[in-house]
Order: C-alpha cells, then sequence, then structure tokens
C-alpha cells in the first residue's frame, strides 16, 4: 500500500473536508477510526483496508501527522474546516521556527504570520523541519524565527501539537527576526 497516498487521502477526511468522508470531528479532532475505514472502503483504491495500513502508515511517516488512541483517531494540526479544533494552551519554548517562501517576507513584515487558509499558524521547535516546510513553496526559503517567549508574554496564544510542532493564533512582526 502506497502510505504517502493514503496519508494525503487521511489529511483531507481529518483537516479539510470531513464532510465528504461523511464524517464529523468532535471539538479536538477525533473521529471513530471504524468510521474511517468504512469511509475510505467505500473507494476502490482503499480496499481492502485495515487498521492495521493506519497504524503502519502512521508509524513509518517521516511528519507525526496523526494519532491513534483507543478506537479514535485525529490529525493533530493542519486542519482547515470551519469549525475550529480545540487544541491545549500551554506555554511555549522560547524560541520557535518558521519556514516559508522568500515571496511571502514583505507580507509577513506588514501583516505578521497570519493562519491563512489554515486554523492556525504553524511553527517548529528545530531549524531543520522549518527548512523543510519552508522547501514545500521555496526551494531557497528563508526561516523566521521567533521570540515565542515574549510574544507569550505579551499576550499570544501557543497550543501543543506534538512534540516537534507547536500552532499559534497570528503572531505579530515584533516578536519575528530572520
Ligand atoms: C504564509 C505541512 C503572506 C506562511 C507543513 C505559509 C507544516 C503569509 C503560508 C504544516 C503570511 C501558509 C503547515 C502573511 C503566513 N503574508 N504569507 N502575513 N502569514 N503566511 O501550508 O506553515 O506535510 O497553511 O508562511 O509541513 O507552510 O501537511 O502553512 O507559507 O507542518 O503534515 O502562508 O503543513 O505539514 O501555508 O505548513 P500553510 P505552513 P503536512
Amino acid at each position: 500500500m502506497n502510505y504517502d497516498k493514503l496519508s494525503k487521502e487521511v489529511a483531507y477526511a481529518l483537516r479539510h473536508y470531513p464532510r465528504e468522508y461523511e464524517l464529523e470531528l468532535d471539538a479536538q479532532g477525533w473521529v471513530s477510526v471504524d468510521k474511517l475505514l468504512e469511509s475510505l472502503r467505500r473507494s476502490d483504491k482503499w480496499s481492502p483496508f485495515e487498521i492495521d495500513d493506519l497504524k503502519e502508515m502512521i508509524e513509518t511517516s517521516e511528519k507525526k501527522r496523526y494519532e491513534i488512541v483507543d478506537d479514535k483517531i485525529r490529525a493533530l494540526y493542519g486542519h482547515s474546516i470551519p469549525m475550529k479544533i480545540q487544541k491545549k494552551e500551554m506555554k511555549p519554548p522560547s524560541t520557535l521556527y518558521h519556514g516559508t517562501s522568500r515571496r511571502f517576507l514583505e507580507s509577513i513584515a506588514k501583516n505578521g504570520l497570519v493562519p491563512k487558509t489554515r486554523q492556525y499558524v504553524h511553527l517548529s521547535e528545530d531549524i531543520h523541519t522549518a527548512i523543510l516546510v519552508g522547501k514545500r513553496r521555496d526551494a531557497d526559503p528563508i526561516v523566521l524565527k521567533i521570540n515565542s517567549e515574549d510574544a507569550y508574554k505579551n499576550g499570544v496564544k501557543f497550543y501543543f501539537a506534538h512534540e516537534m510542532i507547536w500552532l499559534a493564533d497570528a503572531i505579530p512582526y515584533d516578536f519575528i527576526s530572520h
């Protein structure tokens, strides 16, 4: 099974278009694994398809995008659906990073970092991840350094996605350098 393709399809279902998959996410983004399996199996592409395929997809992925707990699964970040997924608000590490395209810099300097089509701004604990994120859009991306300690002290809210990825509401440019 092609786990990259499966992961993209699961992202559609759990981050962007749950209704197209006849799924309803709860407030933290969880759905029943059985319902997701049932929904994906409706497409010829993904049948036969078992929970072990989902587990294997999660375990072999370079990125920690999903988690399964008991009989439920959720995406840990990346949502774009209108209903805002509730994330755990937490004090962030003192510095975080955001990799992006150089062509966005002017607008970011003017407007700060904003979530765009997603629900939150995405940040990473390490520069390496930020470079990989930025490379999706620019061969020579720029890495912004976020003074999350000061931002947090000044009321910007941060949320935990997993050990390496943090989420935030909009971040004013005052707390950003590069
Ligand atoms: C930019 C993927 C102009 C922002 C990744 C980014 C990540 C602005 C783009 C995760 C701006 C939004 C999220 C402003 C922000 N003016 N541009 N004021 N503020 N931007 O994809 O952070 O593989 O929604 O810099 O690896 O790139 O799918 O966010 O370039 O972890 O699991 O607007 O998604 O993970 O782009 O990526 P995105 P992102 P997966």
